[in-house]
């Protein structure tokens, strides 16, 4: 089948909560959302790049650009047989991983529903739900991360992720562990920290987390090495993850012990496969990642979240978390501490067209 017509749109819309992390702050989410055409199939993904370059230097501005300018003119015509295929022509195209991924997750949905079957059982998954988790900003103060945690472990979320930086890290933990003994936390310091932090961080292992996530640099793996040797609270990477070939080295340097993957992040879902098969080979969990997603990345992530190896819940919140009305119907309910996974074809939720068009800002077309 050929691809002959895609879509791209830049949506606006406003989390409910503002979401602060050690990097930045967002509020209103600026959403490529992008729609691929073939056969009379349309198969959609999100780009999960952000509103400045804090996470990555990837950004909605420069996805937009890289989509526009060298990726979706080259994509009309290309011939699908396996999802990967229409990227072909832009192999040189170095780094941008975020706006590569949104057109390969596209053309997974698009050959799921090709084939009639779900993208989660596409992508070799084998859960019709999955359990998940909640990720939690920086609070105003500890009595509000209090607050939060409390009612996200009264909704039934599986696993709770609680941000720190600096100032804001073990004594803030400790209320939270000493008020909440036996609730699965974790810690996500999005590279806040330095080795010479080593001393501080160190003393996060008396609070029983799950996993300490990114404390370091996205470029420090050696120094990864460094801490998770020191340290009993096993290292997950985010940041520092940008391939297989990144948890192949990270792994060899013995940087972490668990793996954050995030389809965005790592060039597409079947990328996100070689590395959830590459850690399953060697026993090292992994588990998805979340990125602020509408219900459109959403529904990609919780597809790829079934396959065995996510053995860890995602932070794959349901829709009212983030969003006061969300863009694909029907949206996601947390339902004694899962999400069900939808079983239509492809991502098997539907992008509400009307309602992405009201909140449409910008808009490219290319094909026919
Ligand atoms: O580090 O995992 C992160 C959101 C934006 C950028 C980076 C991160 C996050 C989250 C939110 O933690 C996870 C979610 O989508 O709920
Ligand atoms: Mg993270």
């Amino acid at each position: 089948m050929k691809i002959d017509r895609v879509v791209l749109r830049e949506i606006r819309l406003r989390l409910r909560e503002r979401f602060e992390i050690s990097s930045g702050v967002r509020q209103d989410r600026r959403i490529l959302l992008l729609e691929v055409e073939a056969d009379g199939l349309k198969g959609w993904s999100e780009c999960v790049a952000a509103e400045d370059p804090s996470y990555s230097y990837e950004t909605t501005e420069t996805a937009w650009h890289v989509l526009t300018e060298f990726v979706l003119p080259e994509v009309i015509g290309q011939e699908i047989d396996q999802p990967g295929d229409p990227l072909r022509p832009v192999g040189w195209i170095r780094g941008h991983r975020m706006a590569l991924a949104t057109v390969e997750m596209a053309a997974w949905d698009l050959d799921a529903r090709r084939r009639g079957v779900s993208l989660a059982e596409h992508l070799g998954g084998e859960r019709d739900a999955v359990e998940v988790g909640v990720s939690i900003g920086l609070q105003p103060d500890d009595d509000a991360l209090l607050r939060a945690v409390e009612g996200h472990l009264e909704a039934g979320y599986a696993k709770i992720k609680i941000k720190i930086k600096p100032g804001r890290d073990v004594e803030m933990l400790r209320r939270v562990r000493d008020r909440f003994s036996a609730a699965p936390l974790m810690a996500d310091a999005n590279s806040a920290y330095t080795l010479e932090d080593l001393p501080r961080l160190r003393e996060l292992d008396e609070l029983d987390l799950m996993m300490i996530e990114q404390p370091l640099p996205y470029d420090d793996l050696r120094e990864h090495a460094r801490l998770q040797e020191e340290m009993r609270t096993p290292v997950c990477l985010d940041e520092s993850i940008r391939s297989v070939r990144d948890v192949e080295l990270a792994l060899e340097l013995g940087s972490c012990r668990i793996v954050n993957v995030k389809p965005g992040r790592v060039g597409g879902l079947s990328s996100s496969i070689r590395i959830h098969d590459f850690c399953g080979e060697r026993d090292v969990p992994v588990w998805c990642g979340g990125m602020l997603e509408s219900g459109v990345g959403r529904a990609h992530n919780l597809a790829l979240a079934t396959l065995p190896g996510f053995s860890l819940p995602g932070d794959i919140s349901e829709s009212r978390r983030y969003w006061e009305e969300d863009v694909v119907r029907p949206e996601f309910r947390l339902e004694e501490g899962r999400l069900r996974v939808p079983d239509g074809p492809g991502i098997g939720v539907e992008p509400r067209e009307g309602r992405i068009d009201s909140l449409t800002v910008r808009r490219a077309e290319f094909g026919r």
